[in-house]
């Protein structure tokens, strides 16, 4: 019998990363990247969009990130897909249905591909929440880079290795 579970430090230079962005809420969607990117690099993977490791999709909004993660995922060409978003909920019910199909849709990704797509879709009443999630308190964009790396490397150290 044995016990599985990703480290953060195997082989990083092999990993392959896709990282899908929403533009809405930019401000606080280009934030969760760069503290994204800070942990990556800072555990060994090359987040250059020139280098050979990190791609980068950018979408409209939180709405669209599914789909192309589920296309990223099935190319077949990455450890680990990351997504982020930001959701804040204005006066309408808008807010439900986009952050419930970015959820459901994210979640079916991973399940349809046996990829590691990670869910990093802020889902905040306000912006002030947002924002402090995104760095002004902690970044949380950090945290998904880390749950990235530890599926990543779970996944191969499994059997059966995608
Ligand atoms: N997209 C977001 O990522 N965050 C939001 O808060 C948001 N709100 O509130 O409207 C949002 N809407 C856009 C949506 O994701 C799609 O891009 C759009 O509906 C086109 O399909």
């Amino acid at each position: 019998m044995a016990v599985f579970e990703g480290n953060f430090t195997t082989d990083p230079e092999s990993l392959r990363i896709a990282i899908v962005i929403g533009r809405f809420n930019d401000m606080v969607t280009g934030k969760l990247l760069a503290g994204c990117q800070d942990c990556l690099q800072r555990h060994g993977v090359d987040t250059n969009p020139q280098g050979s490791q990190t791609d980068y999709f950018w979408v409209p909004g939180s709405f669209e990130i599914a789909m192309v993660a589920r296309q990223v995922a099935n190319s077949r060409r990455y450890n680990a897909v990351i997504c982020l978003g930001a959701v804040i909920r204005g006066d309408t019910p808008h807010f439900d249905y986009v952050a419930a199909e970015a959820a459901k849709g994210i979640a079916a990704a991973s399940f349809q591909t046996g990829i590691p797509v990670i869910f990093g879709i802020l889902t905040t009443d306000t912006l002030q929440q947002a924002l402090e999630r995104a760095g002004i308190k902690s970044n949380l964009g950090w945290n998904y880079a880390m749950n990235a790396l530890e599926m990543a490397n779970l996944m191969r150290s499994m059997v059966g290795e995608e």
